[in-house]
């Protein structure tokens, strides 16, 4: 085939966030625009010879503007010397199905040219999709996990100075039939979206323990949301096709553009459908994934787990509960600096190591790979475990079933609020609340962010008193990655009070617009009367003090949050 070199000019803030770049789709169709991204990360691969022979996962949620994306994919990577691309079915990948697709694909290459070097995910997750909404690109290495800082910077760099990109010309793909394309030397493998992230999770959990739970209690009705996400063939298959539940257990279940319009991320807020549902049909277990598949959301028409109690609790029963962990054990854990401490109090007392790390799955990834985490977890919504590098909604959902499941043989009829306050009779409760800004004016939030700093800089700040809080540390969250050294700064302010109370506040790297402002707040309880007791009521005094220290409604005119969860 023929290569064309094809002049361009570089563009503004081509810079990698927390998952990858986020734009309006508005952005990315410039001409150029998007075909730069991709010249940029095919220079970036940190192996050597780069993209010459490269073998790369490519998939994503299927939203607005993936199929045209997937096409200069497919041409760029000739171009540019890539040995082969293995793209989901109608470019459908969940996030973590595509982590586990680079994985299993390198554990079973036969040949050396076979091994992926990485992914290519098309998705801007849990951001709206839609011709004036989001899209987004992002880059995995060779462990399944999102790219390290080292190489999102050189992304970065290379999209800063680009004159050029390679283009070859190749006939338009169509991503409907699995099959193997061949063109020269440069193959494209169009895979099934769904089997082997089946697979796995079928080693992962009990499925047949989870069935007969199932048949043993035929009161307890579960839903799950895909929210027309990328989630929907997935949770099909595994709650209807697998473990034989009426099609009624699911919802919203086919993948959309533009997600039926609706955005896809698994709260309270903007999962309010399921939510009513669950309510008012009093199920026993409602569940939620994002737009790419890696969040989840665990509910009951009785209670809320809130993300950072449901990585606890999985930690604390995994090694009883799930086979994988009966099998490997659990190594460590970890959460990000923002997740609630209730984490830390089972590695406590478990006797396991643990971390404590920025914002983003990436970080985990060395952990992992060093075999000393096996289960972490975001407040965010996101809780994973080292069977794959990135955060896996339906695996925490099973997880989920199958604890319920295990614990149901020791005590019939134990449902989720039980097995909450079962938790917090052991450990006690981390009360926990984030607040969202979202589309807040860039300088304000700069500014806020600025007079926090300067503010625990300050002498005479630890020490003082906010209300019924004593400042005990304040700083600006920094990270060496204890594996390979590296060093993250500057990842949120942290204040932590004489009791243990936390107030954390850091500006959103996902965003396409503005700014958001996420203000977190954590307070401890082993108060037994209080484990009952409302989040927000329990979280009210803290709160109004975090609003106060950080002047957040005078720097960014905002009054209320756009989201609570
Ligand atoms: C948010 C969450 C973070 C999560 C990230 C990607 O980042 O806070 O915990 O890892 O989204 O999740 P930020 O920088 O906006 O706070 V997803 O589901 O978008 O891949
Ligand atoms: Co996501």
């Amino acid at each position: 085939f023929n290569i064309h070199t094809v002049p361009t000019s570089a563009f503004d803030g081509q810079k990698p966030g927390t998952s990858g770049l986020r734009k309006r789709v508005k952005v990315f169709q410039q001409p150029h625009y998007t075909e730069n991204f991709i010249q940029a990360i095919l220079d970036a691969i940190p192996e050597s010879g780069g993209a010459k022979g490269a073998t790369l996962v490519v998939g994503g949620d299927g939203r607005f503007y993936s199929e045209e994306v997937l096409n200069a994919i497919v041409k760029i990577s000739a171009a540019n010397g890539v040995s082969k691309l293995i793209i989901g079915h109608k470019g459908i990948l969940s996030t973590p199905a595509a982590s586990n697709l680079i994985r299993k694909r390198k554990a079973t290459a036969v040949t050396l040219t076979t091994v992926p070097t990485g992914g290519i995910l098309l998705t801007a997750s849990h951001n709206p999709g839609g011709p004036d909404a989001d899209f987004g690109i992002k880059y995995n290495v060779a462990n399944g996990g999102p790219a390290p800082e080292s190489v999102t910077d050189k992304i970065y760099e290379v999209s800063k100075t680009i004159t050029a990109y390679k283009k070859a010309e190749l006939p338009e793909i169509d991503f409907s039939h699995i099959k193997i394309h061949t063109f020269g030397h440069f193959i494209v493998e169009v895979v099934d979206s769904v089997n082997d992230y089946v697979m796995l999770m079928k080693e992962i959990f009990d499925f047949n323990q989870i069935k007969v739970f199932f048949d043993k209690r035929p009161d307890f009705k579960i839903l799950f949301d895909g929210m027309n996400g990328v989630t929907g063939p997935y949770g099909h298959r595994l709650f209807v096709q697998e473990l034989d539940l009426p099609i009624s257990s699911v919802m919203r279940y086919v993948p959309l553009h533009d997600f039926g319009g609706a955005h896809p991320d698994p709260n309270l807020t903007y999962a309010h459908d399921l939510v009513a549902r669950v309510k008012s049909e009093k199920l026993a277990f409602g569940a939620a994934s994002d737009g790419d598949g890696d969040r989840n959301m665990i509910i009951s028409h009785d209670a809320f787990v809130t993300p950072s109690d449901s990585v606890a609790i999985i930690a604390a029963h995994a090694e009883h509960a799930i086979p994988y962990f009966r099998k490997h054990g659990v190594k460590g854990l970890a959460r990000s600096m923002p997740t609630s401490q209730a984490l830390d109090l089972v590695a406590k007392k478990k006797g396991l190591e643990y971390f404590e790390v920025p914002t983003g799955w990436k970080f985990f990834g060395n952990l992992m790979d060093a075999s000393r985490c096996s289960i972490c977890g975001e407040e965010s919504f996101g809780t994973g475990s080292d069977h794959i590098r990135e955060k896996d909604g339906l695996w925490a959902i099973l997880a989920w079933l199958n604890i319920l499941a295990h614990v149901n043989e020791s005590q019939p009829g134990a449902s989720v609020h039980d097995i909450l306050q079962a938790h917090y009779k052991v450990y006690g409760r981390n009360f926990f609340s984030r607040y969202d800004y979202e589309e807040v004016d860039s300088d304000g939030a700069n500014k806020m962010v600025e007079h926090l700093r300067s503010l625990i800089a300050s002498s005479g700040f630890v020490g003082k008193k906010y209300g019924e809080f004593t400042v005990a540390t304040a700083d600006d969250f920094s990270y060496k990655d204890p594996i390979d050294g590296s060093v993250s700064t500057k990842q949120g302010i942290r204040i932590i009070f004489a009791d243990g109370s936390r107030i954390v506040i850091r500006l959103s790297g996902t965003g396409s617009h503005g700014a958001t402002v996420r203000l977190y707040v954590e307070k401890y309880s082993s108060d037994p009367s209080e484990y009952t007791a409302d989040t927000q009521k329990a979280l009210k005094p803290l709160i109004n003090q975090a609003l106060l220290i950080s002047r957040l409604t005078e720097l960014t005119g905002r009054e209320e949050p756009t989201v609570i969860t």
